[in-house]
């Protein structure tokens, strides 16, 4: 079972153990800005604060962070030397298991983390039947089996102008259906392997990688770090833009994902609309 954990940016998947997922935390954030003589105060304590209410109120059996845990993408600032170690350490004195699927902020990460925290693969882990990655980059073939997929990195947001001319941002959840043929089609090609000429593809797909896909949802979560505001996935020229379409990663760049059908929600839960409808209103 799988619930988004309002008004939390946060999700439960609980399989008997749960597990709590939350995503794109950029610690440091605000020590790369103070470089360019932008002060923002530290925001990792009241993340950590934030984390330690929904330990204590849920009391997961285990914690996934999925991907982008620091905010430099290669080199590691003093703050992230600082505040990473520290939170990571409170954050196990709540929670016996905390694993972290690397996003691409995250290079190095292993030096930055207690030994207790695991360091999964960066193409993605399964827990409960749900496929969980960061979203830069393709995941494992196995996680086509999962009927759920879940990332972060996007960190999903509309925006949208009322009659008065005023413009109110929102992060939000998203949820897109899934086109599973085609995101089997862009998986062959990606380990090169033809279809030939009248040949099945899904039988040829089961035959090469011995499993059967059933993907039917791509979930993106906003990010638990809800200073970073986030980029406005209804604005029609964010969408047409080469910068959001190299950043937005190869997965929903394959057209296996329908951003057009996918629900837009609020943190608290609200059924917002469908993006395509949401696009008209954006006001550009
Ligand atoms: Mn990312």
């Amino acid at each position: 079972m799988l619930r988004p954990l309002s008004p939390y940016p946060a999700l439960i998947i609980d399989e008997g153990e749960k597990a709590l997922v939350i995503s794109d935390l950029h610690l440091g954030w605000e020590a790369s800005l103070s470089e360019r003589g932008i002060h923002v105060p530290s925001q990792t304590n009241k993340l950590l604060r934030k984390l330690e209410k929904i330990l204590v109120l849920e009391e997961p059996d285990q914690l996934i962070v999925l991907g982008d845990v620091k905010h430099t993408i290669e080199k590691i600032e003093i703050e992230e030397w600082r505040d990473v170690p520290i939170f990571f350490e409170r954050v196990l004195e709540r929670v016996k298991r905390v694993r972290v699927v690397p996003g691409n902020h995250d290079g190095n990460i292993e030096v930055l983390l207690p030994n207790r925290v695991e360091v999964t693969s960066p193409y993605g882990i399964i827990f409960g039947g749900v496929g969980l990655f960061h979203g830069h980059t393709w995941p494992d073939v196995k996680i086509l089996e999962c009927e759920t997929l879940v990332i972060g990195h996007i960190h999903p947001a509309i925006t949208f102008r009322d009659p008065a001319g005023f413009t109110i941002t929102s992060q939000v959840w998203v949820k897109a259906p899934c086109d599973k043929l085609a995101l089997m089609k862009v998986m062959l090609k990606r380990h090169k392997i033809k279809l030939k000429a009248g040949e099945d593809l899904e039988k040829t797909f089961m035959e090469r990688f011995m499993l059967e896909p059933k993907v039917r949802n791509l979930i993106m979560m906003p990010p638990f770090n809800d200073v970073l505001g986030g980029r406005a996935i209804n604005r029609a020229p964010t969408l047409k833009e080469e910068v959001f379409r190299d950043f937005i990663g190869p997965v929903l760049r394959s057209g296996g994902v329908m951003l057009n059908k996918a629900e837009i929600y609020l943190l608290d839960g609200t059924f917002v609309g469908f993006l395509d409808k949401l696009t008209e209103l954006s006001g550009c």
